[in-house]
């Protein structure tokens, strides 16, 4: 790494603690410190879990009493009120911090400047806004759920060149290679919860778990059936490393549906019927806090779930392949569309990335 010693060097670390505990904080964000005395780090820290404590108090129980006269570098502006955990900025003050350099202010209403505002108040030096929107980056799952109780949704998508997700006789075993199929489980372990629609597993029954060659956390599985068409002996229901929500209507058959409970799947009604209303089925999900949700679609429901605005980021992968098959052959979108192309929905901040000969390409749809 070729950097120079200066204030960067040193919020760029704190960054990269943050961003190493992504997907284990549960609502919470990712926050790293690191604590810099007479030009040697004292302390570091991660938030590592909710309920656990906060980054800074972390570094400052490394840093002991070197924390007095040191300078600290947090990605998030350190909080102010009583959480689950006491106030960051009470303790800074206490230990007697010199300085403070915060990536970005923490939108959390309950904090939002006054975390700032404190330690000013009580003579700390405070600049704000290093690598900001880095530090901001890291915590898009994060800005978006404090705000709107609503989870983060990205969209991962696997297809052809053609955007074919199986070929005309159903085969899609598989499309992408090994690479971007690893970095999927990455993804999982990073997400709260994994939704699917119903469709996906009848033709699939997949397990929805994180495999990595190192163990990773599970999401909590979503599967969308309006129908409660879902079998009990699908690997969802009788693999129980993880939590299942099934996701239907108050119209679904009340047989199936104690089934399925007495067999530890919880059923959410998402509205009257007869489909799943997930502008709905985000409320809820978002009030048993799940913040971040990684869609795993079929066409159909990913075509609902864009058109409805839901989905926050996408992460499409392309296989260098090209299967054709017209309509037999199903699309990573289906919704009947726009008319007109300047009508079409349009993603900003667009990033490419390969893996090995598979593009991803992340962006973030601008709804209108
Ligand atoms: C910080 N440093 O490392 C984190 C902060 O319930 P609690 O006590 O864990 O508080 C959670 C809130 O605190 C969270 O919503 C966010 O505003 C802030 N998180 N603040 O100073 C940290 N994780
Ligand atoms: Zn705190």
């Amino acid at each position: 790494m070729l950097q120079l010693l200066n204030d960067e060097y040193y919020m760029q670390l704190a960054i990269q603690l943050a961003e190493g505990a992504t997907g284990q904080t549960g609502i919470n964000p990712v926050v790293g410190c690191v604590l810099v005395k007479e030009g040697r780090i004292v302390g570091m820290g991660a938030h590592l879990k909710r309920g656990t404590p906060h980054a800074e108090i972390h570094a400052l129980q490394m840093a002991g009493e070197e924390a007095e006269g040191s300078t600290a570098y947090v990605t998030l502006e350190p909080c102010s009120h009583h959480g689950q955990t006491p106030p960051c900025s009470d303790r800074l003050i206490k230990e007697k911090v010199k300085r403070v350099v915060v990536g970005c202010s923490d939108p959390n209403p309950l904090v939002a400047g006054t975390g700032i505002a404190k330690l000013r108040n009580h003579g700390i030096e405070v600049d704000v806004g290093l690598l900001e929107k880095e530090a901001r980056q890291l915590n898009e799952v994060f800005n978006k759920f404090i705000m709107t109780r609503r989870p983060f949704v990205t969209l991962k998508t696997a297809s052809t060149l053609d955007g074919k997700i199986a070929s005309r006789t159903g085969d899609s075993k598989w499309i992408t290679n090994a690479q971007s199929r690893g970095y999927v489980h990455t993804l999982r372990h990073r997400n709260q919860a994994i939704m699917v629609g119903i469709g996906t597993v009848l033709s699939d029954d997949p397990l929805l778990t994180t495999r990595l060659d190192i163990p990773g956390l599970h999401p909590i599985r979503v599967i969308v059936d309006s129908d409660l068409r879902l079998p009990l002996d699908a690997q969802v229901v009788v693999d129980r490393s993880a939590e299942t929500l099934v996701l239907t209507t108050a119209e679904a058959d009340q047989t199936k549906r104690q089934e399925l409970d007495a067999a530890g799947v919880t059923v959410l009604d998402c509205g009257a019927g007869p489909q799943v209303n997930l502008t709905r089925a985000m409320e809820l999900l978002g009030e048993r806090e799940i913040s971040s949700i990684l869609l795993e679609g079929g066409g159909r429901l990913n075509g609902s779930m864009l058109e409805l605005g839901l989905i926050d980021k996408l992460l499409m992968f392309f296989a260098p392949k090209i299967v054709g098959g017209g309509s037999l052959a199903p699309d990573n979108f289906q919704f009947p569309g726009f008319e007109l192309m300047k009508d079409a929905i349009h993603l900003e901040r667009t990033l490419v990335k390969q893996f090995g000969e598979d593009i991803c390409i992340a962006g973030y749809p601008l709804y209108r």
